[in-house]
């Protein structure tokens, strides 16, 4: 059975720290929607990936001490980074995409190329501000108090060259697209576009940086880095083979049938995107879903603010899918919502323990009790089960329309209100008292057979959300592969008369409130200052270390660079005959009458470097702590000299 195609991407995720629940939010939703159109028989394409380059990225990995590259491999492949995140919540992405990998930046290059060569990429400058002794280039808002947020100086007016793509030639095209009813979604979002970025006037987009070197290089322009939200954007075809020979599905599954992403981009994603795909003549995607935030107890979910919640500790705590199934259910998709520990608990309880998991335990229980698992084939039907089996026979149209627009918490609750309904047969139907009689094991059979198509038909419809739990359900109720597909979700009585149960353990064991409440309570308030993995750079070998002079130094003496709030120029008694002159940025912790007559440690062997027309003839050895630098100080018996090993 096929019915076309559905290609659904997720936004690549910054790998600059560790991803919390909001980003899990996106991924479950892409994929519930992917489960649940292939289950409808679509070939569904589902595109993950992460976006690597960039200014921020670079500066992490400086801070860190690593490489960028050395830097992002940490968090996308390293131990619970964002491929392990996906696993355990058994994200089924048919791709992966690192903006890294050479395929994806042989693309880049080649798309910008074909812009460049169309005339909608043109060179011009870049207006921004520059700090003169550090080399750096900012934009008026990395200032901190309009000065250097590197040195705390000064800063002038400058220009950089930059690319720019015409973004305001296709102001008009891309305006009737956002008016295109079912664009963008939801339609709320659509004035907020046209409103605040088209009515204002579309200026072009710079492109192309030479401030920093971590993006894909401008092959016909070196020095320039390309934009990391045109390298960003491309991803959704570069990862099915445009302009490249690592896919060759791009013809097959472009244009996209839903980009879902977060709100605060989604003016990339229905601007700049369709703006480039206008330049390079392609189609268009046929939809951008932008989904509101995961606030945390009422705040945006930030590491700054430390409430930002792991979803390793939850998923590991509670179980993927009843993680999966909170986010889904709680929330409505296209707005905000606001995460709590009491809400996470209390719908474990009520939908997954007592509505889901009660009824599948009692149902199967009752069956083995009174029929010994195997229900007999006599059947005595009655008007009493006429609404629960017309509300499960429906279901799953009303399902349908539900998530075909996406809306993931309407269509679980509908699967619940069938559930209720069931809960309800049984007070009705009272099993019980129907088992004192003998005469009554037809009637019996019958509420039994009810109540397992009703579980059948809701637990098929649960499958995108639950996937796991499904199938252990399955298990239980004695639904073989071809009682579990969507077609027959449509037809309750499916079941052969004689269906078959099997005990198992509780799928959804309920929750102790106030004692989950304290522990998880304590959890997330550990987490409130997560602790950044640094990792250590790669290992060297000793003849490598070897080649490392550190000798012990007493100082002669020390003072003020000249104009300079960082530098300090020391000389240096290093056990030979000539003083040494070093120079080290510490002028804002130490000073230079303090430092006189200490013992200290220098790499006496690094090659000269010139700082404010000065010569520095080796470096002094400082431990860098959060907030500030500590020149490490030696025993005063230790001669100059003396070698460091
Ligand atoms: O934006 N609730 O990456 P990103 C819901 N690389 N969604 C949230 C969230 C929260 N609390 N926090 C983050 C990027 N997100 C770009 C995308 S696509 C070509 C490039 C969502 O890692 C956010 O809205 O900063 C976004 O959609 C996604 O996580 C990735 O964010």
């Amino acid at each position: 059975m096929s019915n076309g195609k559905f290609y659904i991407t997720t936004p690549i995720y910054y790998p600059s720290a560790k991803l919390h629940i909001g980003h899990t939010y996106c991924t479950v939703a892409t994929d519930a929607m992917a489960r649940y159109m292939r289950m409808r028989g679509y070939d569904v394409m589902f595109l993950t990936g992460t976006d690597e380059h960039g200014q921020k990225i670079e500066q992490k990995a400086r801070e860190a001490g690593v490489t960028p590259q050395q830097f992002v491999d940490n968090i996308v492949d390293g131990p619970r980074g964002i491929r392990d995140l996906w696993k355990l919540m058994n994200i089924s992405n048919d791709r992966f995409i690192r903006t890294t990998d050479d395929y994806h930046v042989e693309a880049i290059q080649k798309i910008f190329k074909k812009m460049y060569e169309k005339g909608d990429i043109y060179k011009g400058k870049y207006k921004g501000k520059y700090c003169t002794p550090c080399e750096s280039f900012w934009t008026e808002t990395q200032l901190v108090d309009g000065k250097c947020p590197d040195c705390g100086r000064e800063v002038v007016d400058a220009e950089e060259e930059a690319y720019f793509f015409r973004l305001s030639k296709y102001a008009d095209r891309v305006q009737a697209l956002l008016e295109t009813p079912g664009f963008l979604e939801p339609a709320s979002r659509v004035n907020e576009m046209i409103n605040n970025f088209i009515k204002p006037g579309l200026e072009d987009l710079c492109v192309s940086r030479t401030s920093f070197t971590w993006g894909v290089p401008v092959d016909f322009d070196p020095g320039h880095v390309v934009y990391v939200w045109i390298d960003a954007l491309s991803n959704y075809i570069t990862a099915l083979g445009y302009m490249n020979e690592k896919y060759d599905d791009f013809e097959k599954y472009w244009p996209a049938d839903v980009h879902f992403v977060g709100k605060e981009i989604v003016r990339f994603h229905s601007i700049i995107w369709p703006a480039m795909l206008m330049s390079m003549e392609l189609p268009m995607p046929k939809k951008i879903y932008g989904h509101g935030w995961l606030n945390f107890n009422g705040e945006k979910m930030s590491k700054s603010r430390g409430n930002v919640v792991d979803p390793y500790i939850l998923a590991e705590r509670y179980g993927v899918d009843t993680l999966r199934f909170f986010l889904l259910r709680e929330f409505p998709f296209g707005s905000d919502g606001n995460f709590t520990n009491e809400l996470l608990i209390s719908r474990i309880n009520i939908d997954l323990a007592n509505s889901l998991g009660n009824l599948v335990s009692r149902t199967v229980a009752m069956i083995e009790k009174y029929f010994g698992g195997v229900l007999p084939a006599a059947r005595a039907a009655d008007p009493m089960d006429d609404e629960l089996i017309a509300m499960a026979g429906a279901l799953r149209g009303i399902y349908q329309q539900q998530m075909d627009k996406f809306a993931f918490q309407n269509a679980i609750v509908e699967v619940f209100k069938v559930l209720g309904r069931a809960n309800k047969y049984i007070d009705e139907t009272m099993p019980w008292m129907l088992a004192k009689d003998e005469a009554n094991r037809p009637r019996l059979a019958s509420v039994m057979y009810n109540l397992l198509e009703t579980i059948r038909i809701c637990t098929i419809l649960l499958k995108p959300i639950i996937p796991d739990s499904c199938e252990k359900i399955f298990a239980q109720i004695g639904a073989g592969a071809e009682l579990t597909t969507w077609d027959s979700a449509a037809v309750f009585g499916s079941m052969p008369a004689e269906a078959a149960v099997k005990k198992g353990e509780a799928v959804f064991p309920r929750i102790d409130v106030e004692k989950e409440l304290a522990a998880l309570n304590e959890l997330t308030t550990v987490q409130e200052e997560p602790k950044e993995e640094v990792p250590v750079k790669p290992q060297i070998a000793f003849d490598e270390f070897d080649k490392v002079e550190m000798r012990v130094c007493k100082i002669l003496e020390c003072e003020n660079v000249k104009k300079s709030k960082k530098l300090l120029r020391f000389k240096l008694d290093d056990g030979s005959a000539q003083p040494r002159q070093i120079l080290s940025g510490i002028a804002e912790f130490y000073k230079p009458e303090e430092l006189v007559g200490k013992t200290v440690a220098a790499v006496v062997n690094l090659a000269p470097r010139k700082m404010m027309g000065l010569e520095s003839n080796g470096m002094l050895i400082s431990a860098e702590a959060k907030d500030r630098c500590h020149l490490l100080m030696l025993d005063d018996a230790i001669p100059a000299g003396s070698i460091l090993c």
